[in-house]
């Protein structure tokens, strides 16, 4: 069977790589419809070698849509996807708007790929930080239980969008120059205070919470629970951006309930779907953003027990926040939903 498939976001960062991935996975496609904000309407497209003019995304757009893509901010899927789902097309959403609602799957296949099967029109795609740490710390969940994640991570400037990627790239250029620097989008674009980013380490990704911590950071925390299906497990993160382009990087303490071995771990890892262990200290061979970049998996390494909890472990996780972290999480469902679903 072919598919009515919609794009809505088709002009950003991750909208750029759904497209990209379905041309690339040759996804069952009856009709493709790129959808964006009126900003972006009118811009061209090619897909399979065919030219697409994008068209501004209205509730009416969904007609006849089977499955629909959304990644085009939280307000936009809150105000169209619910008419994509009364056109009775299944939308899988890229934004934070309905990953804690209790009727919405939260989904990253590796781990809850079944979770699918209880969807009310809406599944959602988890936000990118949090889809490497489940997709890496499942296997050892299922083995050991988890009590505790501490979680520090270093963002690429992608997941803020391909402005941020401008930004980064213009500054860099800015100060190697020995011009002066005028930061524009970082942290976040809508608040005032901007900080540079280029040759900087800034710990805000998103608005500040009531409880001090960010958004991101608390999206790490509820999300975590709610895919791994344990709200005991205690998560804290600290969420920072570096200036990086693509990669999201992952410093994180696990701490079992149970006793492990490290070298069973290693084994749990490389066997882990979607994962892949490059863990060779004497080698300096580890995760890289620069490595992970473009590819689908998660990369995982630096494994070393804590040295003051036996049962704490130590652990480096990678993976390209647009692919696994966004537009490959969200085909992969798709695909389930086209291809595989029973
Ligand atoms: C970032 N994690 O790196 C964010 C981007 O909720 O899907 C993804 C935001 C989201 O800035």
């Amino acid at each position: 069977k072919l598919f009515n498939v919609a794009v809505v976001g088709a002009t950003g960062a991750v909208g750029e790589q759904i497209i990209g991935l379905l041309e690339k996975r040759d996804f069952p496609i009856a009709e493709l419809k790129l959808l964006s904000s009126a900003r972006s309407a009118g811009t061209k497209l090619m897909f399979k070698g065919k030219e697409y003019t994008v068209e501004e995304a209205t509730p009416e757009s969904f007609k006849g849509v089977e499955i629909a893509l959304f990644s085009a901010g939280g307000d936009v899927s809150k105000a169209l996807a619910p008419h994509a789902v009364e056109h009775g097309a299944v939308c899988i959403d890229n934004t934070n708007a309905y990953r804690m609602d209790p009727d919405t799957p939260l989904v990253v296949p590796e781990v809850n790929i079944d979770k699918v099967n209880e969807h009310k029109g809406i599944i959602a795609n988890p936000n990118c930080s949090t889809i490497q740490l489940v997709a890496a710390l499942k296997p050892l969940q299922e083995r050991y239980g988890i009590a505790r994640i501490i979680v520090s991570t270093y963002q690429a400037v992608s997941g803020a969008g391909s402005r941020a990627i401008d930004e980064l790239l213009r500054q860099t250029r800015e100060v190697l120059d020995g011009n002066e620097v005028d930061p524009d989008i970082l942290p976040v674009g809508s608040l005032p205070v901007k900080h540079q980013i280029a040759f900087n380490a800034i710990p805000q990704i998103d608005k500040f919470q009531e409880n001090g911590y960010t958004l991101e950071e608390m999206k790490m925390v509820r999300e975590t629970k709610k895919i791994l299906d344990d709200e005991s497990i205690d998560v804290t993160a600290t969420c920072v951006r570096i200036p990086v382009v693509y990669g999201h990087s992952e410093s994180v303490y696990v701490e079992f309930k149970n006793d492990y071995e490290l070298e069973d771990v290693k084994n749990l890892l490389a066997d882990a779907p979607g994962v892949v262990l490059v863990d060779d200290p004497a080698g300096q061979r580890y995760p890289l953003a620069t490595e992970a970049a473009g590819k689908p998996e998660v990369f995982v390494g630096r494994l070393r027990r804590d040295l003051g909890h036996a049962r704490g472990l130590n652990l480096w996780i990678v993976s390209d926040n647009l692919l696994k972290g966004a537009a490959w999480n969200a085909v992969q469902i798709a695909e389930y939903i086209a291809i595989e679903k029973p």
